[in-house]
This record gives C-alpha cells, structure tokens and sequence, in this order.
C-alpha cells in the first residue's frame, strides 16, 4: 500500500486530492491517511493542505520496498518484489519460493545478507547498509541448460550497463561473470538454475554490487572496490536498483528474442577486460595460459594456447585469472 500511494504523489507534479488517492486505491480516506503518515515516520516529506490533498516533498535516502516499487520503470521485472533489512541470501529465498509465488520476474533485494554466496561455494561478503544484494527469478519455457549459462553474461552486459549510465564511469567485464572498474572487482553474479537437463523450470541470478563500502578486508582489498571509491561520493542504491531492473529486462528480452548472444556479443567484447590478455585458465586438476580473445554467440571464450591452438572455455566449469593477479 505504501508504495502504491507512492507512486501517485511520484506521479503527480502537484496536490492529489485525497479523494482521488481513495479512488484510485479504491481504500477509505482513514487508510491514505494513515499510510501518509507511515511514509512520514519513514522519512518522507509529505505536505498537506486540506481541499487540494497531499503533496511529496521530498524522499529520504533509503532503501526500502516502497522506495523501489513506486519507481519501478519495468514491465514484468520486480513486479513480485520482496525486501529483507537481512536475509541470509537472496538467492536461497527465490529459490525456496512456495510453488505459487514463483513467477517469472520475481525480485529479492537484501539489505545485508548473513550467508552471501559466491560461486564453487565461496562467499560474498555482505554488509549492512552500503551494498545491493538482488536476485532475480526467470521461468521461461523457451530456456535449455544449454542456453541457462548465457544469461549470466546477459544480466553480466545489464548490469555494467546501469552502472555505466548511473555514475559515466569506465565499466568493464572479467568472463564470464564479473565487472570491473579500474582493474578492480564492484560486482559479481551467480546464476544458480533448477528443473532436469531437457526442462529447466527456473533459473536465479543473482548479483551483489558495491555501492558505498569505503573498505575491504585484507584478503580481497587488492581485487575488491566500491563505486564510492572510484567516484569519490556516495549513490542512491535505489537509483542503481531502478537502473539495473529496466536494463536487465530490456537485454534478456533482446536475449530470448535472438536465442544466443548473437546480437549482444560485441557489444560484450567491447568491454571485456580480458580480451588480447594472457589469462591462467583453472580446471578442477589442471591449470594452463592462453590468450584470451573475445567470447562467442553462445558465451564461451575463445582462448588460444601456446601452440596457436584454440580452445572453447565453458563458464561454470573453470575459473580465468589475469597472469599477475585478478584481472
Ligand atoms: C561471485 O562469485 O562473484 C558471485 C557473487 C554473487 C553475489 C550475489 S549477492 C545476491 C545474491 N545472493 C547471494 O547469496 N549471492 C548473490 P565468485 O566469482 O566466486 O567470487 C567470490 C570471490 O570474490 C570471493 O571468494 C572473494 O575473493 C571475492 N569477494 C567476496 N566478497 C566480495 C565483495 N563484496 N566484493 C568483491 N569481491 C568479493
């Protein structure tokens, strides 16, 4: 309810009639009344003047479901939206979604995540109040476990997208699954997909930015950066959330329209920050360098060993460094 009366007062440039809130809502002028004044004790500046009704003010700097929903720009993305002050990992939540409730574009966003995943069972480290810990849920009848992998790299193409357009910085991939800003890692994505290998009923990707964190922990300080370090200010997660929602949608539609990344794959190559680099391709037993050259329309990179020879690597199965370090 909240974020409903939200987006009338977003939408309107002056007063909406309390009247008109009641209709819309079809709700009592005690209820608009009483959630008036919960955005209030949630820091929103909410005017009133009685005959011309209520208008908003100003929005404080928070994240929170009303926040997100009443500025959703999206079609089907986030339109089943749930919001955690603490969850042990967005991912688990959509994952363990009761049957009815799992519906394509379902969105979790986390506050601060308790057991925040990486991938091969490493960890995300998740703090309160500065980072966006989001996943997303796809159902769609047209995905195989062929295809399933590439939409790490679509959500991989959003995302640097949104934040490009947000903050104008220079905004880079590491394959398959990590972007870049200045050599160092703001953000990582796990897709984690359920069903068998003929029918895959869901897929969940998830994605942890890091907004305003000034610091990292020794163990990840050389590889790990915010976007409040390399801007120098802080950002409006919501702002980013908003972004990252509209981009995403618009680059998995474009993605399912084509069946491949055959029409986003050089715009991917444009920013992949491994491309003519020597990269250490890790395996479960095996590690070896080759250059890396650019990915292909179904999202596997394209290396070439010592040898001259070329060789396919697959996402999920092994693990890219840079020769001296992360990228
Ligand atoms: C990833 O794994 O990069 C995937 C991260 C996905 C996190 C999101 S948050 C929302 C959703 N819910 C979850 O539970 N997870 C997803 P990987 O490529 O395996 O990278 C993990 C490695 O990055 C760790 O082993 C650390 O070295 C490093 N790392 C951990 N936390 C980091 C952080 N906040 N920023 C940068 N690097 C980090």
């Amino acid at each position: 309810m909240k974020d409903k009366v939200l987006r009338l007062l977003r939408e309107s440039e002056s007063y909406v009639s309390g009247q008109s809130i009641c209709e819309q809502l079809n709700v009592s002028r005690t209820a608009v009344w009483k959630v008036v004044n919960g955005l209030r004790a949630d820091g929103y500046e909410i005017d009133s003047v009685s005959n011309r009704g209520y208008k908003l003010v100003s929005a404080p700097e928070v994240m929170s479901k009303a926040e997100i929903v009443s500025r959703l720009e999206t079609e089907w993305l986030g339109r089943n939206f749930y919001y955690f002050d603490e969850i042990d990992s967005t991912n688990e939540f959509i994952k363990h979604l009761p049957e009815e409730e799992t519906v394509n574009g379902a969105v979790c966003v986390g506050d601060q995540q308790t057991a925040g995943k990486g991938r091969l069972g490493r960890t995300w480290i998740s703090p309160k109040g500065s980072s966006i810990y989001m996943s997303y849920l796809v159902t769609n009848d047209v995905l195989s476990p062929r295809k399933a992998p590439m939409i790490t790299l679509v959500a991989a193409l959003a995302t640097a997208d949104a934040i490009k357009t947000l903050t104008g910085l220079e905004v880079g991939i590491k394959w398959p699954n990590d972007i870049v800003v200045n050599g160092k890692k703001v953000c990582g994505i796990l897709t984690e997909m359920s069903g068998d290998m003929d029918n895959v009923k869901k897929i969940v990707i998830g994605i942890g930015v890091n907004v305003n964190m000034k610091e990292f922990e020794p163990d990840i300080a050389d590889k790990a950066t915010s976007l409040r370090i390399e801007l120098g200010h802080k950002l409006k997660r919501t702002d980013l959330i908003i972004l990252m929602l509209k981009s995403f949608e618009k680059y998995y539609q474009e993605f399912i329209s084509c069946g491949d990344l055959s029409s986003l794959s050089s715009e991917y190559n444009s920013i992949l920050v491994n491309r003519d680099k020597e990269v250490r391709i890790i395996e479960h037993d095996n590690e070896w360098s080759a250059v890396a050259q650019c990915i292909n329309d179904t999202g596997e990179l394209i290396v070439v060993d010592d040898e001259g020879k070329e060789h396919l690597i697959i996402s999920g199965e092994v693990s890219v460094r840079g020769i001296n370090g992360y990228v």
